[in-house]
């Protein structure tokens, strides 16, 4: 697994995607790889993604948000994007500038911020979980937790 960010000031929001993977001891690198500042190191790391085992790739940018759309160009490895909430648009346009892929080049799009970030390391271990058994039964129980805390809410509405 690797998560690569624009710039960072993504890593405020994609923090939590790698506390997830940790969570569920899935390996994986984290590192800066601006599209448009450090676009053949973009290119180097897309291009070699898949011989060095990469199964996902996630891919949280700001603004014009080209880094998940040119990664997922160069590679087949699974690329999935994060939103990044930005100063003047508030993340909507990270948001289009990410889903708004032309056909041909996929890039599965998580929500604006935190929460997308989350979502995409529980995506990224869900197609883990696929054919390993034992992050199957941690991801099952990481649902039922969050079954039974839902379960344990009060809503206290006086
Ligand atoms: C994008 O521009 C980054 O993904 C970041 O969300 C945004 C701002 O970058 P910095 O100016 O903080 O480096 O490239």
């Amino acid at each position: 697994m690797a998560i690569v960010l624009g710039s960072s000031s993504d890593w405020e929001t994609l923090r939590g995607a790698a506390e997830l993977l940790q969570e569920f001891d899935v390996p994986y690198e984290a590192r800066v790889l601006s599209a448009h500042r450090m676009p053949d190191e973009m290119f180097a790391f897309a291009e070699t993604a898949r011989e060095r085992g990469l199964r996902a790739i996630i891919a949280g940018a700001g603004g014009a948000a080209h880094l998940p759309g040119m990664v997922a160009a160069k590679t087949t490895v699974p690329v999935l994007g994060v939103p990044v909430a930005s100063r003047h648009l508030q993340g909507v346009d990270s948001l289009y500038s990410i889903v708004q892929m032309p056909k041909g080049i996929p890039v599965a799009t998580f929500a604006i911020g935190a929460a997308g970030a989350a979502n995409a390391a529980l995506f990224a271990v869900a197609m883990l979980a696929a054919d390993d058994e034992s992050l199957h039964a941690r991801l099952a129980a990481f649902r039922a937790r969050q079954t039974e805390a839902a379960r344990a809410m009060t809503a206290d509405l006086k």
